[in-house]
């Protein structure tokens, strides 16, 4: 039998999704009847319940009560637990912890994708809309079917003609906007800050009245023709963008002028708060690009309106392979808050190397109650390859983060599991095996990549490979200042003072050396290689043993792939992905190695190839 690859992991789902379904309760109506055609259903719509769900066996037949979506959620929670193989609740009841739950494309008009891994935009090519309606109705089925909710279609870099969306593109959005709406999903737009500006209005400043009226305007029209637009998402003065800076404003101002335009719609403002010195010169040593964010959000909290949300980077940089959680999650009380994810793997092996994410995201929510945020977002993997995100075993990472965002408590292990069984039909054993893989892929590419929490030792812009100082004198903050005697930035009271952002009990857990965790030590701190570890290696020995079991260990788990029988053509994907995961290993290894072999000059005790 063929394998129907293009429905991903809801693949045993008889039939296509026919056109002319309009609301998510038809939808789980029609889902429900196709996957259980021997099972009685009655579905009861109760709107208060929003995306919250019930499902009970009363007399033989199957109750499912829900808000308008929420039966759709119930509906495809059913059909995970049945094409998983798990038994049939008795009964079960769900609500999500967080109301919108985001996909953020960085997809470009000319159908490129920024960071993108997984060939061209699934929804533009050449300036303009060109999606397959067919293909998005199979996208809005994945989103729902793990409880994803927004989708924001355009890069946060509004790059020409992206901006017609607010304009000439704005019927044809409308049309995807009513495909998608069957499935619960509502569309976001990106914004460009400075959009008055191509209308002859002389300025972008947020407190400006003709700047204020276009934006009322062209809220007024966009929301007549997609009434249950999202919002906007906003990247301002950030990396080259235009924002409220250059008028004088702060990001409050910025951002409440939207907030106000949208608001008469119930639309929400999304603000990324990714906002830092790109242009900072090497040799300046007080500025420390991580305690960026903080210092342009922590001091306006409270000054926000209500339907504004800032978005958060996890981490204080940019989404490197381990990052203490960002201050200002921890900071803003009086905020509406979304943190935001990425699962396009920009620093984390391009889709290319195995990378699952669950375990980060836990790390996450064990440093932040989850209620310091009401929103959560994560950067697409998504593109117009068959399989959806390049590698097949990527789309682990799109499925997991949909049942975190639904509840940050979910079990990784369980949610790992799922995905495999709802993906492959293998045997128990190479279940297992495969989720060890999976689960263990991220410790292992963090081994063999920057050590100990130091992040950046990559090839410049493109972000895949090693090379360890090719960010060192450049002008994006991200040094790490190793010489022949120490490396790492001291970050704490005695150093560039970012450690001081946060509250004291994180602070006390990573302020001295001997008691920071091993993962962050040179995150937080700039030491002697000869420094001793808790368990008495010294610090060089240790970036040699992290990097050689890396090495090893990708070895390891290659041959366990190799063994795993995937169909086709999902085998050879993955097997020639994995080849080239062994070779970028190997070069990080090695390079890593041999440079801080030859600053140091200290040898590997273990007597390993360290080439000099
Ligand atoms: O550092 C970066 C990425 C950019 C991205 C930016 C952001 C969309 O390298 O490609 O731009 O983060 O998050 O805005």
């Amino acid at each position: 039998m063929r394998y129907k690859k293009m429905k991903a992991w809801l693949h045993q789902c008889p039939g296509e999704i026919p056109q002319g379904i309009a609301a998510p309760c038809e939808m789980a109506e029609y889902e429900l009847n196709n996957a259980f055609p021997e099972s009685a259903w009655t579905i009861r719509v109760v709107p208060e319940m929003k995306d919250g769900y019930r499902i009970r066996q009363e007399n033989g037949s199957w109750v499912l009560t829900g808000g308008d979506t929420g039966v759709l959620y119930g509906a495809y929670a059913m059909i995970r637990k049945y094409y998983s193989g798990q038994p049939a609740p008795a009964a079960e009841e769900s609500a999500p912890r967080y109301a919108l739950r985001m996909i953020n494309c960085w997809d470009n008009a000319d159908g490129t994708v920024e960071r993108g891994y997984s060939g061209r935009s699934l929804f533009f090519e050449g300036g303009h809309f060109a999606y397959d309606s067919g293909r998005m109705r199979e996208l809005g089925r994945l989103l729902a079917s793990v409880g994803l909710n927004v989708l924001c279609i355009n890069n946060v870099n509004v790059h020409d003609p992206a901006q017609l969306l607010l304009e000439d593109y704005l019927p044809e959005a409308a049309e995807l906007a009513a495909i998608l709406r069957p499935f619960g999903v509502r569309l976001m737009f990106s914004v460009d800050y400075s959009q008055p500006m191509r209308h002859g209005i002389t300025t972008a400043d947020p407190l400006d009245p003709a700047v204020r009226k276009w934006w009322k305007d062209t809220a007024a029209r966009v929301w007549e023709a997609i009434p249950d637009l999202a919002g906007f998402l906003v990247k301002a003065d950030s990396e080259g963008r235009p924002g409220p800076f250059t008028y004088g404003r702060n990001h409050a101002e910025g951002a409440n002028m939207l907030a106000e335009a949208v608001k008469p719609y119930g639309g929400v403002v999304v603000w990324r708060c990714f906002v830092y010195n790109c242009r900072q010169d090497w040799r300046d040593l007080e500025t420390d690009r991580p305690k960026a964010a903080y210092e342009h959000y922590a001091y306006l909290d409270g000054q926000f309106s209500d339907n504004v949300i800032l978005q958060v980077k996890h981490g204080p940089f940019d989404f490197q392979v381990r990052e203490p959680l960002s201050p200002l999650l921890l900071a803003m009380k009086k905020t509406n808050l979304a943190m935001e994810l990425q699962l396009a793997q920009e620093y984390t092996g391009h889709q290319i190397d195995l990378y699952t994410m669950a375990p980060m995201w836990k790390e996450l929510f064990e440093e932040m109650p989850s209620g310091n945020i009401m929103s959560i977002a994560a950067v697409s993997n998504l593109g117009r390859d068959e399989n959806y995100t390049g590698h097949p075993l990527a789309a682990v990472n799109l499925y997991t983060f949909g049942l975190l965002a639904w509840n940050p408590d979910m079990d990784m292990e369980t949610s790992v599991s799922e995905w495999i069984r709802l993906t492959y039909s293998l045997s128990e054993k190479d279940t297992g095996d495969l989720q060890r893989v999976l689960l263990s892929s991220r410790r292992i590419y963090e081994k063999y990549t920057a050590p100990l929490g130091i992040g950046w030792m990559v090839t410049p812009h493109d972000h895949y490979g090693p090379n360890p100082s090719g960010y060192e004198y450049d002008l994006w903050g991200t040094y790490h200042k190793a010489d022949r005697n120490a490396v790492g930035i001291d970050r704490t009271e005695h150093g560039t003072g970012y450690l001081l952002q946060y509250p004291e009990d994180f602070r006390i857990k990573y302020e001295k050396p001997e008691t920071c965790p091993d993962l962050m030590l040179l995150f937080y701190h700039r030491l002697p290689y000869t420094f001793r570890m808790k368990d008495g290696r010294t610090m060089i020995q240790r970036i040699y043993d992290d990097h050689f079991e890396g090495l090893e260990e990708t070895e390891k788990m290659a041959a366990v792939i190799r063994s795993i029988p995937f169909p086709e053509p999902d085998f050879s994907c993955i097997v020639r992905r994995m080849d080239m995961q062994l070779r970028n290993a190997r070069e990080w290894c090695d390079i890593i190695n041999t440079f801080f072999h030859r600053l140091s000059g200290i040898d590997d005790e273990k007597g390993r190839k360290i080439y000099l």
